[in-house]
């Protein structure tokens, strides 16, 4: 189907029968990024760091938020007193682009706005509260989008519908409910969405803040109709589900589910997991090492991610400095090391007839070799794994990825033949 060719019209019927790209689905790994005045804090009451302003002015009375905030910054020091320490003075975009590369990673999903509405770029409707006005001086957008798109990555940006203290959105809020007019809608949020299309050219709109309103105070059939008929990026655009109140896991492109949505069971409408590496998705500087979840665990979510259809998107919370914390680093360059062995069983695979056996063995298959992947976390002591549901026959071929020494395995059949099920006998070694 030429994606191309189609009018998309403003409802959710025609916006729903768009074919997704199919890049999207075949490149299965995207490293999710968010940046922002939250990162100059970088603090968690428990919750997301990202929520901090909101947690200072709206949470409970003498929350942790605001104790802490208190004794450090006083009771005068505003959150907006903190962009201008958002100095970004390390951010390197060709840096953060070349360990995105070596994990292995295909697309960048990066918050152009958050909930806190500060844009990192020199949005006109922003009001100064950007971060070419404001912090480092920079259009960060800009910068990495360039840095990834010249390693011929896919680019795409996370957009907050909402922004917690936006006047226009404030305003419209208590017009009703539904609001009665929608203000911000045309002044701050339709035109940021268009600009951000129309200057940076991105193959992913991540749309969130979904739960405050439906989607006709959103509009956003409406921004989906020009996106997908008159965008310079209709043909490749990827979008999610979180464009107004009970869309998502119906409406949009993929589904997201709840954060960090692992529903390890196979969801026949492409969807995406985005997990985070710590718990916050914006950076915690008290969050100690320990907390961060290790790279064995995060290579088996993302396993079970793909088995079930999904795509992976890992998030990473850069500091205020624009340096990505060392231990996300190294976790980045593990699952990088982890793919370039393992990468046949994960890029362009498709979910296989079965998704697991147990919870330590996970199916895919690739489409175009006809070969059945197992993901297997547990290396059996004996020697000897069982596999319930193949079948095989005597022409089967058996491949431990990464195994150089002895490429093929021993297989034993079920007595009877056509039954599923086969034993495998590996060598007495870890994979290399
Ligand atoms: C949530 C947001 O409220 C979080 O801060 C984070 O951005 C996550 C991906 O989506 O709904």
């Amino acid at each position: 189907i030429n994606v191309n060719s189609q009018i998309y019209t403003s409802n959710w019927t025609s916006i729903n029968s768009r074919p997704l790209p199919s890049w999207y689905d075949s490149v299965k790994f995207g490293i999710f990024i968010h940046f922002g005045v939250y990162s100059v804090p970088a603090y968690s009451d428990g919750g997301y760091a990202e929520w901090y302003w909101w947690n200072l002015e709206s949470g409970d009375d003498n929350n942790s938020t605001k104790q802490w905030h208190g004794e450090h910054f006083g009771p005068n020091f505003k959150y907006q007193d903190f962009a201008p320490m958002f100095n970004c003075r390390d951010f390197n975009a060709n840096d953060w682009a070349s360990i995105i590369d070596k994990s292995g990673a295909k697309y960048v999903v990066l918050t152009s706005k958050h909930h806190e509405g500060y844009t990192l770029w020199p949005s006109e409707q922003s009001w100064g509260w950007n971060s070419v006005d404001v912090g480092p001086n920079r259009d960060i957008v800009a910068e990495l989008t360039k840095a990834v798109k010249n390693l011929g990555l896919h680019m795409g940006l996370y957009h907050s519908l909402f922004e917690w203290f936006n006047p226009f959105y404030l305003s419209d809020k208590s017009s009703g409910n539904p609001p009665t007019k929608e203000e911000y809608v045309d002044t701050v949020l339709m035109p940021q969405l268009m600009d951000i299309v129309n200057s940076y050219e991105p193959h992913v709109i991540w749309a969130d803040g979904d739960w405050e309103q439906a989607s006709d105070y959103w509009k956003s059939t409406d921004f989906l109709s020009w996106l997908y008929t008159n965008s310079s990026v209709k043909d490749v655009v990827v979008v999610n589900d979180r464009w107004g109140h009970g869309c998502r896991n119906t409406n949009g492109g993929f589904f997201t589910g709840s954060d960090a949505w692992l529903p390890n069971k196979l969801i026949d409408h492409k969807w995406e997991n985005c997990e985070t590496i710590g718990f916050s998705y914006g950076y915690d500087q008290f969050e100690p090492a320990k907390a961060y979840t290790n790279s064995t665990i995060l290579i088996q979510k993302f396993s079970q991610t793909v088995s079930c259809g999904g795509n992976f998107l890992l998030d990473i919370g850069p500091d205020a400095e624009g340096t990505i914390p060392i231990n996300m680093q190294n976790t980045l360059l593990d699952i990088g090391y982890w793919l370039q062995i393992n990468g046949e069983s994960i890029y362009d695979s498709s979910p296989w007839r079965v998704q697991n056996q147990t919870s330590s063995i996970w199916y895919t298959t690739n489409k175009s070799n006809g070969a059945i992947y197992a993901l297997v976390f547990e290396y059996p002591e004996s020697g000897q794994l069982l596999l319930n549901d193949p079948i095989c026959n005597s022409n089967s071929q058996v491949n431990l990825l990464g195994f150089k020494s002895a490429s093929k395995i021993t297989i034993q059949l079920p007595k009877s033949n056509d039954q599923p099920g086969i034993t495998l006998n590996l060598p007495f070694a870890s994979p290399q």
